[in-house]
């Protein structure tokens, strides 16, 4: 999604950003202007770009279940280099014992199952899959505001709150309303990958067109769970703001 010819667009700030070796799983030397952490075979490492999108799912199921991890975040301008070496071409990527895995909703979908917050049966299994697939949906008509002739990306602007955000805030709301617990997450008496999902894909609503949440109050109950979850609340009082 992320286009490198647009990427000095979202030049991450340097101070947070660690740059990657081309293996993907080497430090990067010092004479860089950015500077990786040294990686432990033991501790799983997040490779992405210093935004949210396809990342950030998996990122928030890390510090929600309180797992250590390396989030290493590289900037725009060094990826096609380590693109012309990666296997898969793509970020995110999420290294595990020296394998590398591919795909952020496969990533944070077992990151959820391994660390318990996947639901407790298939079908809030279903439930949460569902909502992980609409973000998805959701990410990529706003993508379209950001790649494109300014005409497209206009228009693209504009159709969020007109069209998008309403239509897809109403299926979220309606899922949480599906959870015969009533506790006000999308399964269940507590938190899951489910509610992280929809508090990513709200993120953009909430902060641009923040009023449009207001005909969805079990929106904004997922998201003030999420956000004063412990570990969760720590990481966003540092978390960059992006815009996607
Ligand atoms: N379906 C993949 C899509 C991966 C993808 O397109 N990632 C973008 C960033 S969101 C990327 O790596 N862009 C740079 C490129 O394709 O060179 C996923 O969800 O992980």
């Amino acid at each position: 999604m992320v286009n490198p010819g647009r990427m000095t667009a979202f030049r991450a700030d340097s101070s947070i950003v660690y740059v990657i070796s081309p293996t993907l799983s080497e430090p990067q030397s010092k004479s860089r202007t950015h500077v990786s952490k040294p990686s432990k075979m033991s501790k799983p490492k997040l490779t992405y770009f210093d935004v949210r999108a396809r990342g950030e799912l998996a990122r928030l199921v890390f510090v929600a279940a309180k797992k250590d991890f390396e989030d290493v975040r590289i900037d725009f301008a060094s990826w096609p280099a380590l693109k012309a070496k990666s296997t898969y071409g793509t970020l995110p990527i999420l290294e595990l014992n020296g394998k590398e895995y591919f795909q952020g909703n496969a990533i944070a979908t077992y990151l959820a199952r391994e660390h318990g917050l996947y639901g407790s049966n298939n079908l809030e299994g279903l439930m949460i899959d569902q909502v992980v697939d609409l973000k998805e949906d959701l990410l990529q008509e706003e993508a379209k505001t950001m790649f494109g002739s300014d005409a497209d990306k206009e228009a693209a602007a504009k159709k969020l709150p007109e069209e998008i955000y309403p239509r897809v805030m109403k299926i979220f709301a309606h899922c949480i309303k599906q959870n015969a617990a009533k506790s006000g997450f999308l399964v269940g008496k507590q938190l899951s990958l489910g509610d992280l999902a929809i508090f990513e894909a709200s993120q953009g609503c909430s902060k641009n067109h923040p009023k449009i949440l207001d005909d969805f109050p079990e929106i904004k109950t997922v998201r003030e769970k999420v956000a004063s979850a412990d570990g969760v609340k720590q990481y966003l009082a540092k978390r960059k703001d992006t815009p996607i």
